[in-house]
């Protein structure tokens, strides 16, 4: 059995080569994103970064945040968000509750308010639809600030919004006029 801390390790190798940099290790994703489990492991061993099958499993099936999926056969594996790497995760447009979160750290609350939420290296800017998420992802870059998205309002003026597979609320850009300091 892998230990926490080398369960914690694959997680984040996964997100990388899934996310960000599949180059780094030769792997190859399709236009939705998914990669061959076997490739995967194979070039990841070549890599010296040998992972089991069944530790594969474990790391995709208890990821408190459901990173990566399987395909249906389990034959391939993808990241369900978050990435860099241009790719079609096939999400169809949803409509978003009427107000949505998104946790960012207090340096960056002028430069948002003044020009908006960007989406920066990642394909989507990312909201929450809860504050205790928000917090959770705006830690991540020093002293969290919860902002409040106006999503329906942005819904009813022709904004997309798509829910990826793991409960990220995924939009293009968020102007500043829908966003408000909590
Ligand atoms: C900020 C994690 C200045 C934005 C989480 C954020 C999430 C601006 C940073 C997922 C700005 C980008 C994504 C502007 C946006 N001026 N700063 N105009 N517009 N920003 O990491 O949303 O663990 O790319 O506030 O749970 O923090 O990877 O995005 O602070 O779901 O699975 O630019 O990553 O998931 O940072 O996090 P990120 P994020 P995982």
């Amino acid at each position: 059995m892998a230990t926490e801390k080398e369960i914690v390790g694959i997680s984040k190798f996964l997100s990388l080569v899934l996310r960000h940099q599949p180059e780094l290790i030769g792997l190859t994703l399709s236009q939705e994103g998914w990669a061959n489990v076997d490739e995967l492991l194979a070039l990841a061993a070549k890599h010296g970064k040998t992972i089991s099958r069944d530790t594969l499993n474990v790391v995709v099936d208890t990821n408190s945040k459901k990173r990566f999926a399987f395909s249906k056969d389990r034959q391939f594996i993808r990241a369900n968000q978050g990435h860099s790497v241009e790719v079609s995760l096939g999400y169809q447009p949803q409509t978003p509750p009427e107000i949505l979160y998104h946790g960012t750290a207090v340096q960056s609350v002028a430069s948002i308010l003044a020009t908006g939420l960007h989406k920066q290296q990642r394909q989507h800017v990312h909201l929450s639809a809860d504050k205790d998420t928000a917090t959770k992802v705006g830690q991540r870059h020093g002293k969290p600030v919860i902002l409040e998205t106006l999503t329906g309002d942005m819904h009813r003026q022709g904004y997309s919004f798509f829910l990826s597979d793991n409960g990220v609320w995924l939009t293009d850009h968020v102007p500043p006029a829908f966003i408000k300091p909590l």
